[in-house]
């Protein structure tokens, strides 16, 4: 690599240069914001993003009108072998599609035996896990607690808040891709649906076990 190029930036959004990743780093997640000071990529997702994964199909497309911000991720961005940590900020807003909270795709590691942990900093939530032995669990997010995700565990992140914002860290084996398309085309074997003043965890009608085709 020559010198111009480590001094260069690691991507537009970034404010740190090539040569200042190859060495330790550290930044600081406390404070009043929720994006982190320093971060590599910002990635925005719709609700037209999640397009099939909510319930409640006429209220989605009442909502696609104005096609609102659900969720967003920063991630520091590592290279994406064995031995690296890939490591990020999600944010998942407040709001409701019908009886549905907002929240991620969701997906399994592409490398099932990759795990995953959890940092709640803010907000309350669920989150959603299943895998492909039939189990499903669903674990609190709210502040200071910890959530590891076992490998082979697809995982989804629910703001079940109805006012704040949704903040963890997050930190993945850096070889462990993402598989989206199981999900997109199976859905979650679990709903967490509104009720009273807190939530409920029903089956998902629309749910398709592995072999079926919609
Ligand atoms: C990546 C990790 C998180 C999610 C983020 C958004 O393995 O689980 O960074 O990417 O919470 O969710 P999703 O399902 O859109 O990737
Ligand atoms: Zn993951």
């Amino acid at each position: 690599m020559k010198g111009n190029d480590m001094e260069a930036n690691l991507t537009p959004n970034s404010n740190r240069t090539i040569a200042s990743v190859m060495r330790p780093f550290g930044f600081d997640l406390t404070g009043p914001c929720a994006p982190p000071v320093t971060f590599d990529d910002h990635i925005e997702r719709r609700l037209s993003a999640l397009r099939g994964q909510f319930s409640d199909q006429e209220a989605y497309a009442r909502l696609l009108v104005s096609d609102p911000l659900i969720y967003e991720v920063y991630e520091m961005r590592r290279p994406e072998v064995a031995g690296e940590l890939l490591h990020g900020i999600s944010i998942v807003h407040p709001g409701m599609v019908g009886e549905e909270f907002y929240m991620t795709k969701g997906h399994f590691h592409s490398v099932r035996a990759t795990a995953e942990i959890y940092y709640c900093l803010r907000g309350h939530g669920t989150l959603l896990m299943e895998n492909e032995a039939g189990d499903w669990a669903a674990e609190t997010l709210s502040p200071g607690r910890v959530l590891y995700v076992s490998p082979g565990w697809a995982h989804r992140s629910i703001n079940t808040g109805d006012a704040e914002d949704l903040v963890t860290f997050f930190v993945y084996p850096g070889h462990a891709g993402h598989d989206y398309a199981t999900i997109e085309e199976h859905g979650f074997r679990k709903l967490v649906l509104a009720s009273g003043r807190g939530f409920e965890i029903v089956d998902n009608p629309r749910w398709l076990a592995a072999g079926e085709e919609r």
